[in-house]
């Protein structure tokens, strides 16, 4: 008899987490810090995220890995602290469902005194995790709970795991324009059919209307987003790597960021209004 999805909350790293046993054998991890999905494993016993074995969990700096949420800032697009300010917060547990085929669990989090401070708005944003045999949904959901419009850019900053990111190919960027952060800021037509990782990759891709497909090995993801016009590509390669105080050195060999982003064209939330964008990785 396959066991019946279920929730639990329980410690992982020594924080506090929630751990999804999903339909078919597979289970993810959310933490309450920062609402990071920390693990993914399918039924073969796999695990889809990287987590740096230096990762940091007090609070301290963001968690090095698995899927760190972005927001108001994406990057240094602002004055506010790199990628925002909602890694390093504690969110409380919202809904959580379970039924044969999905696990599901939302996390929560509100502006307070220390985020006005930084960024003078009110507002009340969610993480959605579902987890399905095959694939996981992460939605970000926004709501502007203030009395003025605001503007925010962001991502979900999904670290991939792989053996070994010189076997990646990935495609579905074919004629999109990037920012190449690697290559002094310059704006580049992708002309190449798959994207391999031969170097420090480091590109924001604007305007990105297909599903990706991440092949490695013997390894296959399917990418999609909605909502998040934008995909940045990640990999520091060996010197950047070094300069991380929380990735070991080989850290950069298995993985490879492929970021749902906001980056190019703020979104402006006006009052009362929501915005929800989603990205679902699906193993092939
Ligand atoms: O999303 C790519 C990026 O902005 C890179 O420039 C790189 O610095 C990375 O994020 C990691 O940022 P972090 O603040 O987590 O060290």
């Amino acid at each position: 008899m396959p066991t019946k999805p279920s929730i639990e909350a329980i410690e992982f790293h020594g924080i506090e987490a929630i751990r999804l046993n999903g339909p078919g054998g597979a289970s993810a991890i959310i933490s309450n810090l920062g609402a990071q999905v920390l693990s993914w494993v399918t039924p073969d016993g796999r695990e889809r995220l990287f987590l740096s074995e230096w990762a940091v969990f007090d609070g301290s700096a963001p968690i090095r890995g698995g899927i760190p949420v972005c927001f108001p800032q994406f990057g240094n697009l602002g004055d506010l602290p790199k990628h925002g300010f909602l890694r390093t917060r504690e969110w409380t547990l919202g809904d959580q469902r379970c039924a044969d085929d999905f696990a599901l669990v939302t996390l929560e989090i509100s502006d307070d005194e220390e985020t006005r401070e930084l960024w003078p708005f009110p507002f009340r944003a969610e993480i959605t995790l579902m987890l399905e045999v095959d694939r996981i949904d992460v939605e970000f959901c926004v709501e502007n709970t203030g009395g003025e419009p605001f503007q925010f850019t962001g991502a979900l900053h999904s670290y991939l795991r792989l053996v070994q990111v010189e076997d990646a190919a990935l495609e579905g960027l074919y004629g999109c324009d990037y920012r190449d952060a690697a290559n002094e800021d310059q704006v580049i037509r992708e002309t190449g059919t798959e994207i391999r990782i031969e170097a420090e990759t480091d590109r924001v891709y604007h305007q990105v209307k297909r599903p990706l497909s991440l092949q490695a090995g013997n390894h296959s993801l399917t990418i999609q987003s909605q909502n998040f016009p934008d995909v940045v590509i990640w990999n520091p390669w060996v010197e950047r790597c070094g300069q991380l105080a929380d990735m070991e050195p080989e850290g950069w060999r298995q993985m490879l960021c492929v970021e749902a982003a906001i980056a190019q064209e703020p979104v402006t939330l006006p009052v009362g209004e929501e915005w929800y964008g989603r990205q679902t990785l699906v193993v092939a």
